[in-house]
């Protein structure tokens, strides 16, 4: 039997995705490594991860090392939040070379491009890659993941390194066993996801609601379809596809079979993290200005969390 080559991956995030990808890559054989910002959390990872997941629960070792490490980094997996990416890769930069490669996979838009521009000049060589996934995973303790909605993962490349480089690079991520698929017109999926998420998660933070509330509501129904609107009006204006359907059928379809769930910006929140808006909404709102088309809904969601912040903050 030939045994496949195992590749080493270094990941950028430690939350319940980026741990959920590096347990699978762990248990695939391949070396991964988790990056920590700060020497605190190394202590979290010294001891196994429990991984729970449909029918299984396997104790799994992961390894961490700080940002600061010179090790050279081949294969980079940045599960941050999107507004963080460019900080986290400053971090990291002196570790990368012209073999690296970068696999954004994260909730929202405008990131991808900042780092692509960002490397344009002085890295062209460095491969980058995007992607969506709608896996679902938490943290039920600091040593126990739940993976608690097998969804799926679409990845693909955003600069000319990446569409040379193919599929063959992200192949152990590819033949993890998660549902992940390649892509090339990528930004496609970018769009539906960052349509759904610009529809659902806003509206559900500022409200304080699960996500089938948005269904139930007339109300806040209304309100979903009204950002629907203008974000199909910028996507029209873009000649960027979305569904081949209205908008607000899929968003309502995904927020009645997400009923039950704490939409990841009611989370953020919750726990007095910053929010996502930005590259949803917001970045809804920028798109649209640079076009003359006005967005007053999206806008007002952007305001309201952006309050909702400030005051978190000060209390
Ligand atoms: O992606 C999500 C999120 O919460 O970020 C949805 C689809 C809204 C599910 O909660």
């Amino acid at each position: 039997m030939i045994t496949p080559p195992t590749e080493r991956w270094h990941i950028l995030g430690a939350g319940a995705i980026g741990s959920l990808w590096a347990c699978h890559l762990s248990l695939a054989g391949h070396p991964t490594a988790l990056i920590l910002r700060n020497a605190s959390r190394l202590r979290s990872f010294i001891n196994p991860i429990q991984l729970r997941e449909q029918n299984s629960e396997r104790s799994i070792k992961l390894t961490a090392e700080l940002a600061n490490n010179s090790e050279p980094i081949h294969r980079l997996l940045v599960t941050t939040k999107g507004y963080d990416t460019l900080n986290a890769i400053d971090s990291i930069q002196h570790r990368l070379s012209s073999a690296s490669l970068i696999l954004l996979l994260q909730n929202g838009m405008g990131q991808q491009q900042q780092l692509a521009d960002k490397l344009a000049e002085p890295r062209p060589d460095i491969a980058i890659y995007t992607g969506i996934t709608t896996e679902g995973a938490y943290r039920e303790s600091p040593q126990t993941l739940v993976h608690a909605g097998r969804g799926e993962s679409w990845l693909g490349p955003i600069n000319a390194a990446a569409q040379q480089r193919g599929a063959a690079a992200l192949d152990s991520l590819l033949q993890l066993g998660l549902k992940t698929g390649y892509d090339q017109q990528i930004v496609q999926r970018l769009w539906q996801k960052l349509a759904i998420n610009a529809a659902i998660n806003g509206l559900t933070a500022i409200h304080g609601c699960q996500n089938g509330r948005l269904v139930s509501d007339p109300s806040y129904r209304s309100q979903m379809q009204r950002l629907c609107n203008e974000v199909e009006q910028l996507a029209a204006a873009l000649n960027q596809p979305l569904f081949n359907r209205p908008l607000i059928e899929v968003a309502l379809e995904v927020a009645t079979a997400t009923a039950a769930n704490y939409s990841s910006m009611l989370q953020d929140v919750r726990n007095q993290r910053p929010t996502e808006i930005d590259t949803i909404n917001g970045y809804i709102c920028r798109q649209a200005e640079q076009l003359g088309i006005s967005t007053p809904h999206n806008q007002a969601l952007v305001s309201t969390l952006a309050s909702l912040q400030t005051t978190a903050s000060e209390n």
